[in-house]
């Protein structure tokens, strides 16, 4: 939609610097603006959020309203109070974002179900060790089986898991065992995601459950059974199918698009369908029908947590993060985007028909009007994505004017868990110990989860690059996924050499002696589990603490758009996280009128504290993001009796310190050297 015809007062549009931070998304965003084409930027500008919708305080769950709440004491035609409402609002969205990530990961093992039944077209059980690991979790017999018989199990285990009725799902006895017996005492232990979903819609329903915090206590109980549950299950079976992944070297940024090959884009999230796309562009037959249509081959690439799954299984380059969609279309090379589900915005049917790119649709959960559809099925994967593949190709000859910024940036991405314990200790003494000693010693001072979308509320990727850059600074290691992960690669924060130079003394020691860089790439927003399968093993490795809540840690979601986010932050608070929203507030106040220390805000914060040793906390400023972080770190570090964070203590050692001493004077440098002063 063009900007005039959005109705209305004319609003100002920010300059695409106030926009992004990102130069290649400038560049794109000035030519949408000489084009006089919109983006979710510049309808951003145009249109405000609705302040009573964004905090939570319309409800419109039944024909008597929509009710707005703009005052204090107000109710709703049924008497509803803001806090109920709020309550509902909230975890109607913890539903939805774990339908969402648990959906996927059903999917997944319905693919891993095919496979194991030789009923899908090439695929393959690619990471047979780490099937062994899963399947000894559960003991599924492992001894003189076949992997595709072990799968077959796992595959029938896991399908069970979307549906189990009472008791806790399987996966959830990975987490550490006093945080089980919490979750059994609060009455939280999840069930599977499909009953915990639906019970969610039945207590929202007209005239259900009324009480804020029992409405709350099940939107923990919800989000358990996406973490513990089906995010987990999708990324175990994506590693057994596709491979664990370990650290290769990629590129992330619009300037991965290529002037002279058929720029193909998969956007979403399921790796099913993407990781065949990725098979089929390296088929010497459509690499050929490739350069028959003048092409120099195939040049794919990815957007979104799409880009992450096959970035960090094998180095295809990400195009960009969320806010990229529309800006990659915006080059006019993009021949074909190729989308699954979630998070693709419906403006960009819209956008593509002013260039040459086709949307292809491939879900059959997801349609866009305008879009070709070619629907996705795991059981004829490489014949479809061999399809998909030709009709861009054949989408080639009508590409018209390129602008293709010329920015990239490349990084290290795949820092599974499996990959963080071999890389502390090595295949013989693969362990957390090397890790939990440089967070007991403070060469470490804690470690945080950045993580999640970009949001155009916000300058983009700016709220990430910040806060990465002032932790690192600060000593505390900096673990990624999702978009955040796409947004600090942009940056060159996920590459040895580039973020080293930024990077505190304790925290430079020990990245330089382990060879890392001081941001880890763990993958998508379904690997958020990976990130507490991590805090489980630092627990149980000792020196820690007993439960993820005692660990140095916080997670935050700083440019936050979507209902997955608060899934995440809600089942990482039950598990014992800090966690930091920014952006939004979706439970929040309105000055007077609504005061802001509402029910709902505040049991999330000293309410799940209380309970779960966790919180959920909504912050605008990124300043107080990393206050409140350094603060929660050094808190935790004190309860440890761990000792205080003193970076003057490292640093004086290894590579840190011989750069120091490149740049003393003759005379001072023999002396550190040789430990005397030079003769004469
Ligand atoms: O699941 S970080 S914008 S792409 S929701 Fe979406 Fe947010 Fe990106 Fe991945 Ni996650």
């Amino acid at each position: 939609m063009a900007e005039e015809e959005i109705k209305g007062p004319k609003k100002k549009l920010r300059t695409p610097e106030e926009a992004s931070i990102d130069p290649a998304a400038q560049q794109m965003l000035r030519l949408a603006d000489e084009l006089g084409l919109s983006t979710a930027f510049s309808r951003a500008d145009l249109m405000s959020a609705c302040p009573i919708g964004s905090a939570g305080l319309c409800c419109d769950l039944c024909g008597m309203g929509p009710c707005r709440m703009t005052k204090d004491g107000m109710t709703g035609v049924c008497g509803a109070t803001v806090d109920t409402i709020q309550a509902r609002n909230f975890i109607r969205a913890v539903a939805a974002g774990s339908a969402a990530h648990s959906d996927h990961g059903r999917d997944m093992a319905f693919t891993l179900k095919a496979v194991a039944n030789g009923e899908a077209e090439g695929y393959a059980i690619r990471d047979v060790a780490k099937l062994h690991n899963v399947a000894a979790l559960y003991d599924i017999p492992i001894e003189n089986r076949t992997p595709e018989e072990i799968a077959n199990d796992l595959a029938d285990l896991y399908i069970a898991q979307f549906g189990q009725q009472r008791g806790a799902i399987v996966p959830a006895q990975r987490a550490p065992a006093k945080r089980r017996k919490l979750w059994q005492e609060q009455g939280v232990i999840p069930r599977g995601v499909d009953r915990e979903v639906v019970e969610a819609l039945h207590r929202t329903h007209m005239g259900d459950d009324q009480e804020p915090t029992h409405i709350l206590h099940h939107a923990v109980r919800t989000a358990l059974a996406d973490g513990w549950g089906g995010s987990m299950i999708a990324t175990d079976v994506s590693d057994i199918l596709f491979g664990t992944p370990a650290p290769l070297l990629g590129e992330a940024n619009l300037g991965v698009l290529k002037h002279d090959m058929v720029n193909v884009i998969v956007h979403g999230h399921e790796p099913t369908l993407s990781q065949m796309v990725v098979a089929a562009s390296q088929d010497p037959e459509i690499i050929a029908y490739a350069k028959a249509a003048g092409a120099n081959g195939i040049n794919l690439s990815g957007i979104c947590c799409t880009a992450n799954e096959i970035l960090m299984r094998q180095g295809i380059p990400a195009a960009g993060n969320f806010l990229q969609q529309e800006l990659a279309i915006l080059t006019g090379s993009v021949e074909a985007m190729v989308v699954d589900v979630q998070c693709i915005m419906q403006g960009l049917v819209a956008l593509s028909q002013n260039f040459h790119t086709k949307i292809i649709t491939t879900s059959p959960k997801v349609r866009i009007k305008g879009a070709t559809h070619i629907e996705f099925d795991e059981h004829h994967a490489l014949t479809i994505a061999k399809n998909i593949l030709k009709q861009a190709i054949d989408n080639y000859v009508n590409r018209g004017e390129v602008h293709i910024p010329s920015f990239k940036s490349s990084l290290i991405p795949g820092f599974s868990h499996e990959y963080i314990n071999y890389m502390l200790g090595g295949s013989y003494r693969a362990s957390f110990r090397p890790l939990n000693d440089a967070i007991m010693s403070g060469r470490i001072r804690g470690v945080a989860a950045i993580v999640g979308c970009t949001n155009p509320r916000v300058q983009h990727d700016a709220y990430h690059g910040t806060l990465t850059g002032a932790l690192i600074r600060q000593d505390v290691l900096v673990v990624e996924t999702g978009c955040s992960a796409i947004a600090n690669a942009k940056l060159g924060f996920l590459l040895g050499e580039t973020g080293i130079d930024q990077v505190g003394p304790g925290l430079r020691e020990v990245c330089e002696t382990i060879g890392i860089p001081p941001v880890l790439h763990m993958g998508s927003c379904v690997d958020n589990t990976r990130i507490l399968t991590v805090l489980t093993q630092m627990v149980e490795e000792g020196g820690l603490g007993d439960d993820i809540d005692k660990v140095p840690a916080v997670g935050i979601a700083p440019e936050w758009m979507s209902e997955k986010a608060l899934s995440i932050a809600t089942y990482c608070a039950a598990s014992g996280a800090y966690v930091i929203m920014g952006g939004s507030n979706p439970v929040e106040g309105k000055g007077d009128k609504i005061p802001d220390s509402l029910l709902v805000s505040e049991f999330m914060r000293s309410g799940w504290e209380e309970l779960y040793g966790g919180k959920l906390e909504f912050v605008r400023e990124p300043e107080e993001m990393l206050r409140r972080t350094l603060e929660h770190i050094d808190k935790k570090r004190a309860a440890l009796g761990l000792p205080a964070y003193d970076p003057s203590r490292f640093g004086k050692s290894g590579d840190a310190r011989l750069r120091e001493i490149e740049v003393l004077p003759f005379e001072e440098r023999q002396a550190a050297v040789y430990g005397r002063r030079a003769a004469g």
